[in-house]
């Protein structure tokens, strides 16, 4: 297995890239995402944004292994560090194969390019869907600065739900919000939803981010879903809440409701746990 080094460091000079924290992070959640079955072949993608120290520590970030152009230049990005999956590559290879599968990426200073430090052996490049990813997190860091993790996943039951539930992003919100007792909790911000488009361009990214405004959650119709997150956890569990609550809603659509959580509770709710629900969805609730 190749090694990642560090010069200056020989303490480290030894150790394998899984070994490597935010390696291993992100092995581990796209492996565990796999197994959830809501990456098929190459479906989805995660970028994490990582302080230069932190690289650093591993990475010689001297070094540059190659350097690609950018059809959408992000200079609020610029220098800016990310360990990225890369393009066609599978989720359930991550963790045996991390320096074919991951990458490091380094945002140039003009925001026009990025340079490759580690990993995307032969060739590889960085996700399709980068243009999402980095419109994204320019947005998200507008308004949340410990925010680090945008995360792209096919999961299951989000995904039918978008066939059989009104696209309109209130009542999506609403129906997943009387899904699960907490949902309300996890996710008072609400999910958007933009209309389908053809993945993988500027458009469809531009699209995502206008979302990511205000929200941390974006649907993609008959696709899949964007998460967005300080950490890799929080943004897995924010994408995991929205999926359970999409499989409860998967299971009890075609069957008669006898009893639900009305919106007096989902404000009891809010007020318990000390959220705001997103305006325009429940009765009695500006
Ligand atoms: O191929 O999920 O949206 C990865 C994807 C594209
Ligand atoms: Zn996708």
């Amino acid at each position: 297995m190749t090694l990642v080094f560090k010069v200056d460091e020989p303490a480290r000079s030894n150790l394998s890239a899984i070994e490597v924290p935010f390696i291993r992070e992100m092995a581990d959640i796209t492996y565990h995402m796999w197994k959830l079955g809501w990456d098929e072949r190459n479906g989805g993608n995660i970028s994490y944004l990582l302080d230069e120290s932190e690289v650093s520590k591993y990475i010689d970030t001297q070094k540059v292994i190659r350097t690609i152009d950018l059809t959408f230049p992000v200079e609020p990005l610029a220098s800016k560090y990310f360990i990225v999956t890369g393009s066609g590559k599978y989720f359930k290879n991550m963790i045996s194969d991390p320096e074919s599968n991951l990458g490091v990426i380094r945002v140039s200073s003009t925001g026009k390019s990025i340079d490759i430090l580690w990993g995307l052996n032969d060739g590889a490049v960085p996700t399709s869907e980068l243009a999402s990813h980095f419109m994204s997190h320019i947005e998200r860091l507008r308004v949340d600065p410990t925010h680090r993790v945008v995360m792209h996943t096919h999961s299951t039951n989000t995904l039918a739900m978008t066939f059989i539930h009104d696209l309109d992003e209130l009542m999506f919100t609403r129906t997943l919000w009387e899904m699960c007792t907490e949902c309300i909790v996890v996710f008072p911000d609400g999910v958007s939803v933009i209309p389908w488009m053809v993945p993988g361009s500027n458009e469809i990214g531009r699209e995502t981010a206008k979302k990511m405004k205000d929200h941390r959650i974006v649907i993609w119709p008959q696709h899949g879903i964007f998460g967005t997150g300080s950490t890799l956890d929080e943004t897995f569990g924010l994408i995991e809440t929205v999926e359970k609550a999409a499989q409860i809603y998967m299971l009890v659509a075609q069957h008669p409701i006898k009893q639900q959580i009305t919106d007096q509770q989902l404000i009891d709710l809010a007020k318990t746990f000390g959220v705001t629900p997103v305006a325009g969805i429940l009765q009695g609730n500006a």
